[in-house]
């Protein structure tokens, strides 16, 4: 049986990937910042076989002491901060956690398996938001990066370390470059989450208006659950490597607002929506969309669920949520 330790477990990605692994018949392990509260009973609803340790990424002897107890042959390393739109109010912990958290991390996996540095292997949840500023359409694995946030800046230096351990130290170390991907676990601080939230609390008439910031961004939106398969896929090569995840199409957040009030009979969003210049960020991602000709040649991964498909999955399980609560 393989064991696999996983970093952000109670995230949207954490959860979707401890159910993969524990279906692939994994020993998953999970690290938590607290041993209490609603997002650890989540991993334990989602994940009921999965064990669960009290450790954070600031925290390099917390890391080592986790991995010296569950001895995974694979770490996925999800855990962060992840809200790029705050990130610039707290850049310092930003860095700390997304960027040196990955290295804390790299570093104990190091003093974990000594000499054997075949012991395990490595992903690391690298992002678009590192391509920022696009120096090229669509984003490729060679495409250079311009993070304009210090939410991209962090995972650009966590990128960069992952390469910089496999080359120096010949650690198996991947990661994957994910462009946006939703789910109804979504945290809904993010655009896709926030706006299914409000329009089902709209539509039952629990809300009349919604705060929004640009809607004419544009981001490559794809399933969370299709996304933690390609990651799991990433670490099953013969070789480390780094790969990009995306759907390769974009939409506007204005096409995510039409369908997701179509989806519930409302055309004339217009008189609920408000730009609010608080949603605006200093800089924006521009021209985000991946190449994914590598993951699909190379790993076999494609998407399953279309960009309509999603905003219809998240509308209707934000609709049951608010139903439940009534
Ligand atoms: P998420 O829902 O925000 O989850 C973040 C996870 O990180 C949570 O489990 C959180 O735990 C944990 N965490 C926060 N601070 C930590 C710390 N100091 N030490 C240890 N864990 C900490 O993010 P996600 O959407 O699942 O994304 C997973 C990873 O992929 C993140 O690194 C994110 O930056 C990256 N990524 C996401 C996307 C996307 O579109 N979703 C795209 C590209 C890359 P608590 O419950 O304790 O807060
Ligand atoms: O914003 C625009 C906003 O916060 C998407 C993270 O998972 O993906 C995510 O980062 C777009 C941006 O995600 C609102 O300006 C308009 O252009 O949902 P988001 P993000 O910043 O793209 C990347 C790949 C990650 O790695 C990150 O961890 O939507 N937008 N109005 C808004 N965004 C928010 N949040 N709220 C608004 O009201």
């Amino acid at each position: 049986m393989k064991r696999a330790l996983i970093t952000g477990i109670t995230g949207q990605d954490g959860l979707y990937l401890g159910e993969l692994l524990a279906e692939k018949g994994y020993e998953v392990h999970g690290l938590v910042r607290s041993a209490s509260g609603e997002r650890y009973d989540a991993v334990v609803d989602a994940v009921p076989s999965a064990t669960l340790h009290v450790a954070d990424l600031t925290d390099p002897m917390s890391l080592l002491r986790s991995l010296d107890t569950a001895q995974p042959d694979e770490v996925y390393n999800l855990g962060g901060i992840s809200f790029v739109g705050s990130s610039w109010e707290h850049a310092s912990a930003i860095a700390d956690v997304t960027g040196k958290g990955a290295l804390n991390l790299l570093d104990a996996i190091r003093l974990h398996v000594g000499d054997d540095m075949e012991r395990i292997r490595f992903y690391q949840a690298s992002s678009s938001e590192m391509f920022g500023k696009a120096q090229e359409v669509p984003q490729h694995e060679r495409t250079a990066f311009w993070p304009r946030s210090p939410y991209g800046v962090s995972k650009t230096f966590g990128h960069f370390m992952t390469i910089n351990y496999r080359e120096s130290y010949g650690l198996y170390a991947s990661s994957g470059i994910l462009f946006n991907h939703e789910s109804p676990r979504r945290g809904p601080e993010f655009v896709t989450r926030k706006i299914s939230r409000a329009v089902a609390r709209i539509s039952l008439g629990l809300e009349d208006s919604l705060s929004m910031g640009n809607l004419d961004a544009r981001r490559d939106w794809g399933f969370a659950g299709d996304f933690v398969r390609a990651m799991w896929l990433i670490l099953q090569q013969p070789v480390a490597d780094d790969y990009i995840i995306a759907t390769g199409q974009t939409h506007a957040v204005r096409d995510f607002l039409d369908l997701a009030f179509a989806a519930v009979g409302i055309d004339d969003w217009g008189r609920y929506v408000h730009v609010d210049p608080r949603f605006l960020r200093p800089t924006e991602g521009e021209q985000l969309v991946g190449d994914t000709t590598k993951a699909r040649e190379v790993l076999g991964w494609a998407p399953t669920v279309s960009f309509e498909e999603l905003v219809a999955m998240m509308v209707e399980s934000d609709l049951a949520a608010e139903k439940k609560g009534l």
